[in-house]
C-alpha cells in the first residue's frame, strides 16, 4: 500500500492499437493512520465520467494501480491514456505519462493538479484538459484522430448538468469495491471554505444540479443495494435534496452522501433522507473553534450547536463520520484531546481527520506563500496527513504528532466501545462494522489483492440494508423516531 508497481523499461514494444484508449487512475501510497478500507469503499468518478462521452468507434480500457493487481496493461498500446492527476500523485501520473509516450501513446493529462498547477503538468503530456473533461474528452479524441491534438482544452463547469451522459460504471471492476454506485447529483457548494479545492483560482464551478429522475435511474441500473454520493456537498439547495429523497424513496436501497450540517435546519429534511434510505452522511465539521470557521469563511451553524444537530441525525438513524482538520490558526495543543473527547462523547460512530492543507492556488496556501510558513512544495506529502506549513501554536511535528495520536485513539476499542449505539440493536453491526473498517488494515491488503472486498463487505451492506427498511416503516408510522436501525455503513470519502 505504500509503494507504486514498477515500470518494466524493457516491456511495451508492440505496436500502437489506433482508436483505443487506456484510462488510469494513480497509484497513490496510503496513510497507516487511517483506514486502507475507504480506498476501496467506491471510485473516484473522475475517469468514468468522461468515458461515457467516448464515440462508440473507440475502445476504452479502465485501470486503477490502487486496486494492487500491478501496473497498467500495454497490450495492446493504446493509442491514447488518459491519465488523472492530483497533487499527491502527480509524479506517478507523470511516471506512467513518460512510459507510455516513448512508447508512442499519447498522453492526455486532466484533474484537480491539472487545473491549479497547469504549467508544471504540461511537459508530461501531448495535451492537457483544464476542466470539465466530459466537455473536452470528445474534442480530445476526434483531434486526435484527424493528427491535430492541441496542446490544451479548456471546459468550465457552467453547462446544463442534467445533459451530461452517466458514468460508465460498466468498465469498473465490480468485486473490487464495496459498490461500484458512486453517484453524484450535484457539483459545486454553496460555501467556499478558503481551504478548500473549490476555491482553486479560476475554477468557477456553480452549484448545477442533475434531474432527480437521472439519479434515481443510475441507481438502479447499477443493480448494487448501496450507493456513495460523492458530491462536495448533496445538501447545499434543501429543495433539490428534498425532491432528490422523493425519487430514490421508492428504490428501497441505502446510501450515503457528504452534507454540510445545516441539512438539520429543518428535522423534516432529515426525515426525508431517512425515509429514502440514507444511513450515514460524513459531516464536515472541520473545526470546533468557532474563530477558525468563520477565519475560514466557512458558513455554519455556530459549534455550540453541532452536538444537537449531531442527534437530529441520529435520531432519524443516520450514522455519523465527522470530518476534521487540524492544525488552523486558533487550534491549540489540546485540540486532539478535545476534539477525540466531543467525538466520542456525541457517539459520532466515525470521525475523519486532515491535517490543514494548504492546496496550490487557494486564498490558503497564498496566506501561507505571503506569511513565509510553507515548509516546502513536496505535493506528494500535501496528502492531509503531513504538515507542510508552520502551524501557530506548535511545531509542524506536534501537528504530526497529534494527527497519529488521534487516530489510533479513535480506532481503539475503548473508543469504539465508548461510541456504540444507544439501541442494543444495532450493537452487533456496530461492532462488526468498526471492527473491519478500523482495525484490519492487514487484512484489507489482502481483500483487495485477491478481489475479495465486494463478497466481504457485502453481507453487512445487505444486513444494513434489511434493517434499514424495517426502522423505514417504523419512521414512517410515527412523527418522533424512537428506535434507531443500527446500520453499518458510515464510512465515508
Ligand atoms: C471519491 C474521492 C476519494 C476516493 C477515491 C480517490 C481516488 N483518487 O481514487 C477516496 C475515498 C479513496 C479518496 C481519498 C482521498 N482523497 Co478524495 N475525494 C473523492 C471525491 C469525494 C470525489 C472524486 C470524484 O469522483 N469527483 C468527481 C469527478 C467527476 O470530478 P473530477 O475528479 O474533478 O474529474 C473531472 C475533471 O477534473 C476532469 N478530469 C479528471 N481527470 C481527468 C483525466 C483526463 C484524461 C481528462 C480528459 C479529464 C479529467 O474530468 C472530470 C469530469 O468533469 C473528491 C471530492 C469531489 N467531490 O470531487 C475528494 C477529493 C478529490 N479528495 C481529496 C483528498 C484530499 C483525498 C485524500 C488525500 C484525503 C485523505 N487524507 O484521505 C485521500 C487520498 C487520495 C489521494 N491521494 O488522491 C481532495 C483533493 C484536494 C486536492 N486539491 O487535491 C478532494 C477534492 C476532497 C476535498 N474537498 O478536499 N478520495
Ligand atoms: S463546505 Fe465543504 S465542500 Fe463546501 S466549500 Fe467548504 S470545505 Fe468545500
Amino acid at each position: 500500500m505504500i509503494h507504486a508497481p514498477l515500470l518494466d523499461p524493457s516491456a511495451g514494444v508492440g505496436p500502437v492499437q489506433p482508436r483505443h484508449a487506456l484510462l488510469i487512475n494513480p497509484f497513490y501510497p496510503k496513510d497507516p493512520n487511517a483506514s486502507f478500507g475507504k480506498h476501496v469503499l467506491t471510485p473516484t468518478l473522475a475517469l468514468t465520467s468522461f468515458a461515457a462521452a467516448t464515440p462508440a468507434h473507440w475502445t476504452l480500457e479502465y485501470w486503477d494501480e490502487n486496486l494492487l493487481d500491478g501496473r497498467p496493461p500495454f497490450e495492446p498500446m493504446p493509442e491514447l491514456v488518459g491519465i488523472t492527476v492530483h497533487l499527491t500523485f502527480a509524479e506517478r501520473a507523470f511516471e506512467l505519462a513518460r512510459w507510455y509516450r516513448i512508447r508512442g501513446s499519447k498522453a492526455v493529462l486532466g484533474g484537480l493538479h491539472v487545473l491549479s498547477c497547469p504549467d508544471e503538468c504540461a511537459p508530461h503530456a501531448d495535451a492537457l484538459a483544464v476542466g470539465d473533461g466530459v466537455q473536452s474528452w470528445p474534442r480530445i479524441l476526434a483531434d486526435a484522430e484527424r493528427g491535430s491534438l492541441q496542446s490544451r482544452y479548456f471546459a468550465a463547469y457552467e453547462n446544463d448538468y442534467r445533459t451530461d451522459p452517466a458514468p460508465r460504471r460498466d468498465i469498473l471492476p465490480r468485486k473490487s469495491f464495496l459498490t461500484t454506485t458512486s453517484l453524484i447529483a450535484t457539483r459545486g457548494c454553496h460555501n467556499r471554505c478558503g481551504f478548500c479545492y473549490l476555491s482553486t483560482d479560476g475554477l468557477r464551478m456553480p452549484y448545477r444540479m442533475r434531474e432527480p429522475a437521472q439519479i434515481a435511474a443510475e441507481f438502479e441500473d447499477d443493480g448494487q443495494p448501496y450507493a456513495v454520493f460523492i458530491d462536495n456537498n448533496l445538501g447545499s439547495r434543501p429543495e433539490y435534496l428534498r425532491a432528490l429523497c422523493e425519487a430514490l424513496r421508492p428504490l428501497k436501497r441505502i446510501w450515503s452522501a457528504a452534507v454540510s450540517i445545516d441539512v438539520t435546519d429543518d428535522s423534516s429534511l432529515v426525515r426525508s433522507m431517512a425515509l429514502a434510505g440514507c444511513t450515514g452522511v460524513f459531516v464536515g465539521f472541520e473545526s470546533l473553534a468557532d474563530q477558525n470557521l468563520s477565519e475560514a469563511r466557512k458558513r455554519t451553524p455556530k459549534t455550540a450547536e453541532y452536538a444537537r444537530r449531531v442527534g437530529i441525525l441520529h435520531d432519524h438513524g443516520i450514522q455519523v463520520n465527522g470530518s476534521f482538520v487540524l492544525g488552523f490558526d486558533h487550534d491549540r495543543k489540546d485540540v486532539f484531546d478535545r476534539t477525540a473527547e466531543w467525538v466520542e462523547y456525541n457517539r459520532l460512530e466515525c470521525a475523519t481527520f486532515h491535517i490543514l492543507t494548504p492546496y496550490p492556488a487557494t486564498p490558503l496556501f497564498r496566506q501561507m506563500e505571503a506569511e513565509g510558513r510553507l515548509l516546502h512544495r513536496d505535493w506528494s506529502r500535501y496528502d492531509t496527513a503531513h504538515a507542510v506549513f508552520r502551524p501557530k501554536h506548535m511545531s509542524a511535528e506536534e501537528l504530526e504528532q497529534g494527527y497519529a495520536w488521534i487516530y489510533q485513539r479513535l480506532f481503539s476499542y475503548r473508543s469504539i466501545w465508548r461510541r456504540r449505539p444507544e439501541d442494543w440493536r444495532a450493537l452487533a453491526p456496530y461492532l462488526a462494522m468498526s471492527y473491519l473498517y478500523k482495525r484490519s488494515n492487514r487484512l484489507w491488503h489482502l481483500l483487495i489483492r485477491h478481489d475479495l472486498v465486494h463478497a466481504v463487505w457485502w453481507p453487512l451492506v445487505e444486513l444494513t440494508r434489511i434493517r434499514h427498511l424495517r426502522f423505514r416503516e417504523r419512521l414512517a408510522r410515527t412523527e418522533t423516531p424512537s428506535a434507531r436501525p443500527g446500520n453499518v455503513v458510515a464510512a465515508g470519502v
